[in-house]
């Protein structure tokens, strides 16, 4: 690429990361990665009546070469999943004020007209990184720190030496309203959540995943469980099949490669309008993309007939309009 296109790409994610502070607008993807003004990470999408609503981190423009920079979450909606509506970013780090920085991966989920939104987050006080919980009433915002603490904090998990293994939400509300908390980096655990959605209701259990990284993500179809989650590093998202949410766990294999040059792989699972997607993110817009400045894909996700998953086809063109 020249020296000009760059420079001319660079002041235009400088501009509409100012501009979408402050407004709303609309993207029309043309496929994949599908947001491509801004830099989006770790997707979580969530389907609520005729829309889905895409959450995602935002690695800063600037980022440095080897680390992450992250300080609010962003959310999108859409009717078709091509057609997305950006909405003000209704959550940042700031909002938790027993926490210090970092927006790492998070996920949505909706109970009895609430909507909670897990967070991985560095602490303020307790060294390492943390799960918090902001909630609304609406899947767009404002969200507000539910709890006014974190739920999950590293001196829980002790067994894990590093400091950022208590990331990467992921929750399920099963048929029988339990709702279970997955998270993790080198273990995954679960912990079962109360009612009101931000407060444990028993132990935290740690689950024996074949070459478990990070990333977990569940998810239910017909009457399989799926654990899917990244593995060892460059990462691939493989996964694990149950027939009850808190397991044994069946490793199934690989689910999506390598995803080009971003070293993570971070994935959402969502059926909508009669079609399955998976959501995921590589480094592929602009020349600086990569590991640090991800950005967000959707291609399909097929089922075979005894429940397994298809391994992920990425591509370039993505997907079609969901009708
Ligand atoms: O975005 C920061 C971290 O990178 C996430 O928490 C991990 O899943 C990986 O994608």
């Amino acid at each position: 690429m020249n020296y000009h296109i760059k420079l001319v790409g660079l002041i235009a994610i400088a501009l509409s990361t100012s501009i979408a502070k402050s407004q709303e607008k609309i993207i029309v993807s043309t496929g994949n990665p599908i947001i491509t003004d801004k830099y989006t990470a770790d997707p979580a999408a969530y389907v609520y009546k005729d829309s889905v609503y895409l959450y995602t981190g935002h690695d800063v423009p600037k980022a440095p070469k080897n680390s992450y920079e992250m300080h609010e979450w962003l959310v999108y909606s859409s009717a078709d999943m091509v057609t997305w509506k950006e909405h003000k970013s209704p959550l940042d780090t700031k909002a938790f004020a027993w926490a210090k920085d970092d927006a790492w991966a998070s996920q949505v989920i909706e109970r009895d007209g609430k909507f909670y939104w897990y967070v991985a987050i560095t602490h303020g006080t307790i060294h390492g990184k943390s799960i918090g919980i902001a909630v609304s009433d609406s899947p767009t915002g404002p969200f507000k720190d539910a709890l006014g603490k974190a739920l999950i904090t590293n001196d829980m998990t002790t067994d894990v030496k590093i400091s950022w293994d208590d990331i990467d939400p992921s929750v399920i509300i099963d048929d029988d309203g339990q709702a279970y908390l997955f998270w993790g980096n080198q273990k995954c655990r679960y912990v079962k959540l109360k009612k009101n959605m931000i407060e444990m209701d028993g132990p935290i259990v740690t689950l024996d995943l074949k070459e478990f990284t990070e990333a977990p993500w569940i998810h239910k179809r017909k009457d399989w469980y799926y654990l899917s989650y990244a593995s060892q590093f460059p990462e691939k998202i493989v996964y694990a099949m149950s027939k009850k949410v808190t397991g044994p766990w069946e490793y199934k294999g690989i689910l999506n490669e390598i995803a080009g040059n971003s070293n993570t792989n971070h994935q959402a699972i969502i059926n909508f309008k009669g079609k399955d997607y998976f959501v995921y993110h590589n480094g592929a817009i602009n020349n600086d993309g990569g590991s640090y400045r991800r950005s967000v894909c959707i291609d399909y996700l097929y089922y075979n007939k005894d429940g397994t998953m298809k391994r992920v086809l990425m591509t370039t063109e993505g997907i079609k309009k969901a009708k």
